[in-house]
């Protein structure tokens, strides 16, 4: 049951090797004041927990899920067969591996009807899954489009301080 304090995004790993990667998209998140679920759940190793957890998530209050894995990675896509939530899918580079491309086409390729918002691959895609989470909650929460509006502003302005330190 959903309640005021319910997380409203879910970040979900397929492994705990994913964790180092995925706490810079969890650290976004709460930059933004947002506490996320985190979860650990294989679409391979825990099939039974992947779909339980996908088909109950709105009833829970989740609005987003973030799902990242590695490899052969179908984690996102099984959330997204189980919900009508929409799915950010986070390819991740495992190791020893083929550097993500691996998880990237995994995750992007969805059939049509099910679709995946993908992100790039590794750190920057988790932290791009946390502000695309934002972006649509921000929909019908207009304090956090506000944070939004100042986390542009404040990014626009780091890049020029740089530009005009360049002389
Ligand atoms: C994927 O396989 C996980 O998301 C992880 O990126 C990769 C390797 O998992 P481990 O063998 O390190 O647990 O399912």
């Amino acid at each position: 049951m959903a309640t005021e304090t319910s997380p409203q995004v879910a970040v979900v790993m397929g492994s705990d090797s994913d964790r180092k990667v995925m706490e810079s998209c969890i650290e976004q998140l709460r930059e933004f004041g947002l506490t996320p679920a985190v979860r650990i759940i294989s679409a391979h190793r825990t099939p039974r927990v992947a779909a339980e957890f996908a088909e109950t998530a709105e009833s829970r209050g989740i609005q987003v899920i973030i799902a990242a894995a590695g490899m052969a990675a179908h984690l996102a896509g099984t959330m997204a067969a189980w919900t009508v939530l929409p799915v950010i899918g986070v390819p991740l580079a495992a190791e020893p591996g083929i550097g993500g491309l691996d998880a990237l086409l995994s995750t992007v390729q969805m059939p049509p009807g099910v679709p995946v918002a993908t992100v790039g691959i590794g750190k920057p895609g988790a932290r791009n899954a946390a502000i695309l989470a934002v972006q649509i909650l921000a929909r019908s929460d207009p304090a956090l489009r506000q944070k939004l509006i100042e986390f542009k502003k404040n990014q626009a302005q780091a890049v020029q301080e740089k530009d005009a330190a360049l002389g």
